[in-house]
């Protein structure tokens, strides 16, 4: 059996072999395809087993040779193709390729001069100024490089939540349908939904544990047993993920479950608040001298020791827990209420799928209304727009708008069911902020569109001062409505840019711009504590999938997680909003 993400790292490194040896398109298609596996909530397998190569194939994304190249995979375990690749440049490029800012043809050069194949290899030679030697590279990369690394050994061990979550899911959904298994749910940094995970807690209620570990250690996923026992087992997977699999009795699980969902400090100054009232907490229970007073729901512990139900999400001893004494903790917004996406990319630029289509897809998904915001032309690597195009899909989106709104369905002259709101597609950009803080854009152009979204992805290296300043400019244009991803990170990739929050935030509220909470589960952009800084202020702030694809429409959820680690409300998110209110929250 192969795995989605399997199947995708694979595609993935072929693409870097093309591009190592300068082929054209294809990397880009290698890429893609890449992407569009490991977002899939189907397995490709099964998909192979149900379909055949027709099913790989209708795969949007997916051509014809790419689809070949999948069976032969399913099929043999193997691919030729990628193994003569492999043989030709054996690097080990799942890591190499963490390293930001060496690509595919710095890393082939790298190689062929110093014989690089890893990251210890290329530590090395940073390390002994072997690489400043080499025509194209520099001093200044060679510190880039090692700078790479310790970024890269700081966050190694961790998994990306938003990218680990499905296939946690799906060992959960297994377990579940044993019959042996009364309750299950992830607790730990899953529960609290953190950003990264270091390893997937799970809880189980049971009276017969022996099956349940018999199936838990067998799992297919499941590469190395740590240890098998009747109340705990741990094991790593095949990604390289640690599992740990619990198994309590039912007049203990909301105390085990308070426990392991943490945070750490969390509990430690819970079990303080309960040796003052003169009671003992661990995972087993609350207790009274030798009696047990509460333990088997997580409500009953927290209302016996004088406090409000506290979400999973504000665990982290930042001070929810005196909010939860005095009854003051913030009303949460809720999963499944948000109702639109203020950050789309379509294949007008970058993004795999038409406006159409992530039209279609949003609404299928509930939502009310989307903005298409496709890059602007200084990103030319992704066919950003100029002002002809961007004025060519404002029509477009006229065109859909209507097609979507009228009451008959154009192909079978029925009437469609009307929908209590009708489906609104919002005119937008994602707008380059230049060096200088002027925009990509032209004024006139941007007052056309519904949600003018800037953003920067150059020069991240400026001084602070000068990053702040630019950015001030930015949002300062009476037209921008949103600053999108605004500390320009990307987790276990590149830290944000130095900048000042702060000044931001104050700007922000001065002109009335939103800040964007950026879902992709690799952005997460406001992070938490600075969420919570906006809102204090009374900044705005718009939860965004950033999706360059249908598939990428769910990783809302992500955005809504941290929102609530940052303690937001419904009044502080606009796109929790109808269209027409929050319209009338932008500029
Ligand atoms: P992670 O896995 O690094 O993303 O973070 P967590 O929070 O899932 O931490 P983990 O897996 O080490 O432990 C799960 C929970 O168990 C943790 O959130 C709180 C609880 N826990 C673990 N060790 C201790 C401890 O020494 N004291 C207390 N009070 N709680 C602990
Ligand atoms: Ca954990
Ligand atoms: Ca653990
Ligand atoms: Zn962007």
């Amino acid at each position: 059996m192969i795995s989605n993400h399997q199947i995708a790292e694979i595609l993935k490194e072929i693409g870097e072999y093309l591009e190592m040896q300068s082929v054209a398109f294809k990397p880009r298609a290698y890429e893609k395809a890449a992407e569009v596996i490991e977002e899939l909530e189907e397995e490709v397998e099964s998909i192979y087993k149900n379909g055949g190569l027709k099913a790989i194939e209708d795969i949007p994304g997916i051509g014809v040779s790419i689809a070949e190249k999948i069976e032969e995979l399913i099929k043999t375990g193997h691919l030729k193709y990628y193994e003569k690749l492999k043989k030709q440049t054996p690097l080990d490029l799942i890591s190499l390729r963490r390293i930001e800012g060496l690509g595919p043809k710095s890393l082939k050069k790298l190689y062929e001069a110093l014989g690089i194949k890893n990251i210890q290899d290329l530590e090395k030679a940073a390390q002994t100024g072997k690489i400043r030697k080499i025509e194209g590279f520099g001093e200044k990369t060679e510190e880039n490089i090692l700078e790479g690394i310790k970024f890269l050994k700081k966050s190694s061990g961790r998994f990306i939540l938003g990218f680990t979550r499905s296939l946690i899911r799906s060992l959960e959904e297994r377990l579940k349908k044993l019959k042996e298994v009364e309750r299950l749910v992830a607790a730990g940094s899953v529960r609290r939904w953190k950003e990264t995970i270091g390893d997937a807690d799970i809880l189980v209620i049971s009276n017969d544990s022996r099956p349940v570990m018999d199936y838990f250690v067998s799992l297919p996923e499941v590469a190395r047993v740590y240890a098998k026992g009747l109340t705990k087992s741990a094991v790593q997977l095949n990604n390289g993920l640690d599992v740990d699999l619990r198994v309590v009795e039912k007049k203990s699980y909301g105390a085990a479950l308070s426990y392991f969902t943490g945070s750490k400090d969390h509990n430690v100054a819970l079990r303080e608040i309960a040796l003052k009232k003169g009671y003992k907490l661990n995972e087993y229970g609350l207790f009274k001298g030798k009696k047990q007073i509460a333990g088997e729901t997580e409500e009953e512990i927290y209302e016996k020791l004088g406090l409000d139900y506290i979400e999973p999400e504000m665990r982290e001893n930042k001070g929810e827990i005196e909010l939860a004494r005095r009854h003051q903790l913030p009303k949460l917004i809720d999963y499944g209420e948000i109702l639109g996406d203020l950050q789309v990319q379509t294949n007008w630029t970058d993004g795999v799928n038409s406006i159409e289509e992530m039209a279609k897809a949003a609404m299928a998904q509930g939502l009310e209304y989307i903005a298409i915001t496709d890059h602007t032309k200084r990103l030319a690597m992704a066919n950003g727009l100029d002002e002809k195009r961007l004025l060519e899909q404002i029509k477009e989106i006229d065109r859909l708008n209507l097609k979507f709104n009228s009451s008959i369905d154009e192909q079978n002259s029925k009437p469609v069911v009307s929908r209590v709101e009708p489906f609104k597609i919002l005119k937008g950009t994602e707008c380059d902020i230049l060096k200088d803080g002027s925009l990509d854009i032209k004024d006139e152009v941007l007052a056309k569109l519904d949600v003018v979204g800037v953003s920067i992805h150059s020069y991240f290296n400026l001084s602070k001062k000068e990053q702040t300043e630019r950015i001030k400019k930015a949002i300062s244009n009476p037209n921008v409505d949103i600053l999108f991803h605004p500390s320009g990170r990307i987790i276990q990739k590149r830290e944000a840019y130095e900048f000042d929050i702060e000044e931001i935030i104050k700007t922000a509220q001065k002109t009335k711009t939103v800040l964007e909470v950026n879902a992709y589960p690799n952005r997460l952009d406001l992070k938490d504590d600075h969420i919570h800084l906006a809102i204090k202020a009374g900044v705005k702030i718009a939860i965004d999938s950033d999706a360059h694809s249908v598939t990428h429409l769910p990783y809302l959820e992500y955005g809504i997680s941290q929102a609530r680690r940052g303690w937001a409300e419904k009044k502080d998110i606009i796109n929790y909003w109808p269209l027409e209110k929050m319209l009338k929250m932008l500029k």
